[in-house]
C-alpha cells in the first residue's frame, strides 16, 4: 500500500481562497486592508526566498506588504528602532522578523519587543503564554499549518497517539501543546521526544502520527515506523544544488520508503512549508480585524 499524498500546496490554494474573499470584503465593507511587513537582516539564501514567498502571497491576497533587507551587521538597536517604528504604525498589522538573527543580535530581545497584538508570527511571550493556556492568539504559523492539514485531510486526532521529534519553541513544543489542548486537531496523547530520548525508536513504532521537525535529512526510515502511521515532516533540508543551481530538498523523513508504510504523509516540498506562508497570512488578516475592532 501506498499513503496517500497530503498536499499542502493545494490545502494552501484552499485556504488562501478563502483569504482572498476576506480580504476584498474587508476592505469593501470596513476600508480595511491588511498590513504586513517582513524584517530580513543578511542575505541567507534560504531565509531570502522564504521572505520573498511570504511578499509575493501577501501581494496576491491584498494584503499591502513591505520588504526590509538589513545587511548582516546591522546592530541590535537599529533592529530594535525599525520594529518600535512599525508597532506604531497605523498601516502595519503583521511584523515579521525572519529567524535565525545574525549571532551579534539577541533573538529574544528581538521578538519581545514586537507588539504582541502585530506578532502574527506567535512568539511574543504573551502569544506563547496564550496558546499554552488555549486562550485566543496568534498561532505560531509552521504548528498553525500542521492542525490544518491534518483536520483539512481529515486526519482523527482525538485519543491518537501522536509522537513528535524535535524541541525547537518554533515547531516542536508549540505543536506538541496543541495538540494536547481541547481543540480542533487536538485532544491526541502526545509524547515528544528530543536529543536526549533514551528510545527514540520505541516511540516513533508506537506513534498513529508522527511529527518530524529535527532538521535532519531522511532520518527517519520505514523500519522506525509503523504500518498506517500518519506522518507530518517538517523538515525542509537542503542537500544539494541541481546544475542550474537549484536547492535540492529533503525532509527529515526518508519519503520513498515510509510512504509505502504509512497512509498519509506530507512531502517536501510542497507538504508542510506553503501552509506556514499562509497560516501568516491569515494571522495577518486577524490582527487586522482585531485592530479594526471586528472581532
Ligand atoms: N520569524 N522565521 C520566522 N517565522 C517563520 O515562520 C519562519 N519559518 C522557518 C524559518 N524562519 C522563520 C519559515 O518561514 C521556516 N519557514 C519556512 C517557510 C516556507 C517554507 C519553508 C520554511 C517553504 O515554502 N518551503 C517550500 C520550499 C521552498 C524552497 O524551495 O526553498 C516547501 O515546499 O516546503
Amino acid at each position: 500500500m501506498s499513503a496517500e499524498i497530503i498536499s499542502g500546496t493545494e490545502i494552501s490554494k484552499a485556504i488562501k481562497e478563502e483569504l482572498k474573499a476576506e480580504v476584498a470584503e474587508l476592505a469593501e465593507k470596513h476600508g480595511v486592508v491588511p498590513g504586513l511587513v517582513t524584517i530580513l537582516v543578511g542575505d541567507d539564501p534560504a531565509s531570502q526566498s522564504y521572505v520573498s514567498a511570504k511578499n509575493k502571497t501577501a501581494h496576491a491576497l491584498g494584503i499591502h506588504s513591505e520588504q526590509v533587507t538589513l545587511p548582516a551587521e546591522t546592530s541590535e538597536e537599529e533592529l530594535l528602532g525599525l520594529i518600535d517604528k512599525y508597532n506604531k504604525d497605523d498601516k502595519i498589522n503583521g511584523i515579521l522578523v525572519q529567524l535565525p538573527l545574525p549571532k551579534h543580535i539577541n533573538e529574544a530581545r528581538v521578538l519581545y519587543a514586537i507588539d504582541p497584538d502585530k506578532d502574527v508570527d506567535g512568539f511574543h511571550p504573551v502569544n506563547v503564554g496564550k496558546m499554552m493556556l488555549g486562550e485566543k492568539c496568534f498561532l505560531p504559523c509552521t504548528p498553525h499549518g500542521i492542525l490544518e492539514l491534518l483536520a483539512r485531510s481529515g486526519v482523527e486526532t482525538s485519543g491518537k497517539e501522536v509522537v513528535v521529534l524535535g524541541r525547537s519553541n518554533i515547531v516542536g513544543k508549540p505543536i506538541a501543546n496543541l495538540m494536547l489542548q481541547k481543540r480542533e486537531s487536538g485532544n491526541a496523547t502526545v509524547t515528544l521526544c528530543h536529543t536526549r530520548t533514551k528510545d527514540t525508536d520505541f516511540h516513533t513504532r508506537r506513534a498513529d502520527i508522527l511529527i518530524a521537525a529535527v532538521g535532519v535529512p531522511n532520518l527517519v526510515k520505514a523500519d522506525q515506523v509503523k504500518e498506517g502511521v500518519v506522518v507530518i515532516d517538517v523538515g525542509v533540508n537542503r542537500v544539494g544544488k541541481t546544475e542550474s543551481g537549484k536547492a535540492i530538498l529533503a525532509g527529515d523523513v526518508e519519503f520513498e520508503s515510509v510512504k509505502e508504510k504509512a497512509s498519509k504523509i506530507t512531502p517536501v516540498p510542497g507538504g508542510v512549508g506553503p501552509m506556514t506562508i499562509t497560516m501568516l497570512m491569515k494571522n495577518t488578516v486577524q490582527a487586522a480585524r482585531q485592530a479594526a475592532g471586528l472581532e
